[in-house]
């Protein structure tokens, strides 16, 4: 991130003309196990990761608000005093609707300058989005000293990309960005907002290796993973999957079609799962779990359809040489994207060449592959 920060730095000067008031990042996340379990009230297991987005940033004595995308080299301007609507830039949503929504709370907040610098690969699951809404809203809080809860801070980041983008995401993605805990997993009770931190044992390694499989139709399916999965609740009668079982779902399957019911199945799984995770991580057993990551991986292949060929291959990379000493799966939202393996520190190597080996000879395609750490949630980056 330190990059990250002297990139936007250099630039917040030579394009406003003045040294930035402060410079605030925001870390991407992965997902350790727990997926789609976020929007049914369920549970998640994720971590902030060592990419992310920062912003060097200056108050205004005006209402104007200057943004820079420097990945893009493109610019935005809006102003607080007009009422704000949708660009047609893609990214500038992001950052329109986090200010929407919180200069409606806080309407005494006035115009900024910002440069905007990230590394989150984009559409690759690890949630670049988030880590723009989140560094965002914290440059608006720590900018005008707002006295926010992260908690609510994280809802309203998820408020813009619900309402203001369109994507009827959970609150996983902005709730770890905000509150990632170095050298640590969250589990997150996504009903309460309860967490508590599961230690990544030293001598653990976490690997990302994204397929590059680029999907166009990530936010539709998602979308329609979340209806299915509300119209199995409905069925079920309850509030959401969270308060089902699998004794309740089995009494009712003839009420549904199979793949509502697959869904479903998917879920209550999960959950279960990612509660059995949370156990097994903070006991240091990577035995027990593999085999949860391994489950969860044919649960999202089979039940709930979001891997791809590309990925399921690369899974199978991964796992010939790791066996029974670690786990991986494919993390974030599906259709392509990442997996994430969680391997002793003396297995990354090896699955690094297991992987170069045979992943673009199976799939002519070609993997990224990043070596991560647990990091702590956005935050001030010392000038
Ligand atoms: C995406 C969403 F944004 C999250 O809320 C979550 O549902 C995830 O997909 C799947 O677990 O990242």
């Amino acid at each position: 991130m330190k990059q990250l920060a002297q990139e936007s730095l250099k630039h917040f000067e030579k394009i406003y003309g003045y040294t930035p008031h402060h410079i605030i990042q925001a870390p991407g996340r992965v997902n350790i196990i727990g997926e789609h379990t976020d929007y049914n009230d369920g549970f998640v297991l994720p971590c902030a990761i060592n990419y992310g987005t920062v912003i060097a940033s200056g108050r205004r004595n005006d209402h104007k608000v200057n943004v820079a995308a420097l990945n893009f080299e493109q610019q935005d301007q809006f102003d607080l005093r007009h009422p704000i609507t949708n660009s047609a830039t893609g990214w500038a949503n992001y950052v329109r609707g986090v200010f929407k929504y919180i200069f409606e709370l806080y309407p005494h907040i006035q115009g900024m300058d910002l440069t905007i610098y990230g590394n989150v690969p984009l559409g690759s699951g690890l949630s670049s989005s988030a880590a723009l809404e989140v560094s965002i809203a914290t440059t608006i809080k720590t900018l005008y000293d707002l006295s926010v809860d992260p908690k609510i801070l994280a809802q309203l980041c998820q408020k813009a990309e619900n309402q203001f983008v369109g994507m009827n995401c959970g609150i996983m993605d902005q709730f770890i960005s905000t509150l990632g805990q170095k050298d640590h997993a969250l589990l997150i009770d996504c009903r309460s907002l309860e967490t508590q931190s599961i230690p990544i044992p030293s001598e653990l390694s976490v690997v990302i290796v994204n397929s590059n499989v680029k999907h166009g139709l990530v936010d539709s399916e998602y979308n329609l993973r979340r209806q299915q999965c509300e119209e199995a609740s409905s069925i079920l009668k309850v509030s959401k999957l969270r308060d089902a079982t699998l004794t309740l779902l089995e009494a009712n399957k003839s009420l549904m079609t199979n793949v509502v019911y697959r869904r479903a199945r998917h879920i209550i799984t999960e959950n279960t799962r990612t509660l059995e995770a949370a156990k097994a991580l903070t006991q240091n057993d990577i035995q027990t779990m593999g085999i949860l990551m391994a489950k969860s991986h044919n649960s999202m292949k089979d039940d709930f359809e979001i891997t791809t060929p590309a990925i399921d291959i690369l899974v199978d990379i991964i796992k010939t040489p790791l066996g029974d000493k670690g786990g991986v799966r494919m993390t974030g939202g599906g259709f392509g994207g990442c997996v994430v393996a969680l391997v002793p520190n003396n297995q990354v190597e090896i699955i690094r060449h297991a992987v170069e080996q045979n992943y673009y000879r199976q799939t002519g395609l070609k993997e990224s592959f990043y070596l991560c750490h647990a990091m702590n949630g956005a935050d001030i980056v010392p000038i």
